[in-house]
């Protein structure tokens, strides 16, 4: 069975895929790492676990002889509206990570998951059905690490050899490990408020279209292209995937449908709604689809059941 070594485990993604990956592969076949060190929750005591700084290149290198690593799943990254605040943070991080995991990875013989995102599009993109393969000039640090995160990979593989993977998420909603810093995370947060308060202020304009996914689905992306046969991939880093495309008003009456005294209303945050008016409003995700299979099982209204019904337990309402 494969050694699986996850960078970024207190995250949220990292903190979902972590259990996910042990499911499928084995405890003690996935290492959690993070540098907030203990971990977070059950992380530690359900598994192996150590702390590893992802800027500091002998610090994986470390893991991944110490466990005898076969894949590595760099997710470390500082979130869009977060990396504005502090560019060169997000650039020494995003690219940081990257870059070291991708010499590790070369000199150990492991494949390499860093997952991109709609943040690697920029105004210039097309918002409609956003191709494969079109101009990326985004316009956010966050979204010039991940450009850079593709390209870099994608030379790694073509010239070393290194099996390098990657997926571009859409906002991506879970109900385990709240985001922190990103320009989707209302599609977070209003569940949440809508549960604790029955009330929320939404950061974006109504009409505000963006990709969403919920965390299963991304997930389980994950796993179906890093086990994808390899002769069947044209690409690479990085796939569109998405599930769902909606806009603030469409999630608020999805709520509705379950709390109808539900309220919302809006105060403009300018920096995520410029970032947000930069992303597609929805991406063409066939290639992922032609070459390994992608298919979203949640939409918004499956998502909303789900959502609201594990929230109202954890707050007993
Ligand atoms: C962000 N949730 O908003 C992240 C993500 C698709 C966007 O990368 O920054």
């Amino acid at each position: 069975m494969k050694n699986i070594l996850i960078i970024g485990a207190c995250g949220q993604i990292g903190s979902e895929l972590t259990p996910f990956l042990r499911n499928i592969y084995g405890t003690d076949h996935v290492v959690a790492a993070d540098c907030i060190y203990p971990l977070k929750g059950d992380l530690a005591e359900s598994g192996p676990s150590c702390k590893i700084d992802a800027t500091n290149p002998q610090d994986i290198a470390d893991a991944v002889k110490k466990y005898n690593i076969d894949a590595i799943y760099n997710l470390a990254a500082i979130l869009s509206a977060k990396a504005e605040a502090n560019p060169m943070l997000g650039w020494r991080v995003g690219v940081g990570a990257v870059l070291n995991c991708l010499e590790v990875a070369r000199e150990n013989h492991c494949a390499l998951f860093t997952p991109s995102s709609i943040g690697a599009f920029g105004p210039d993109t097309p918002h409609d059905n956003t191709p494969q393969d079109t101009i990326q000039r985004p316009k956010t640090i966050y979204g010039v690490t991940k450009v850079t995160g593709e390209l870099i990979s994608d030379y790694y593989f073509k010239r070393f050899g290194v099996d390098t993977r990657s997926v571009r998420f859409p906002g991506l909603i879970s109900n385990v490990t709240l985001p922190g810093g990103g320009t989707t995370d209302y599609a977070v947060d209003i569940y949440y408020a809508a549960v604790k308060e029955g009330k929320f202020t939404c950061p974006l304009k109504p009409g505000t279209f963006l990709d969403m996914m919920y965390m299963p689905d991304a997930l389980r992306a994950t796993v179906e292209l890093m086990e994808a046969d390899p002769a069947k991939l044209v690409h690479r880093n990085s796939f569109n995937i998405t599930a769902m495309s909606f806009e603030p008003e469409m999630i608020a009456a999805e709520i509705k449908k379950h709390i109808p005294s539900f309220k919302m209303d809006y105060q403009l945050d300018e920096l995520r709604q410029g970032i947000a008016d930069s992303w597609p409003n929805k991406m063409d995700d066939s290639v992922a689809r032609k070459e390994w299979g992608w298919a979203p099982k949640y939409d918004l209204q499956t998502m909303t059941v789900d959502m609201l019904e594990v929230l109202k337990k954890r707050f007993n309402k």
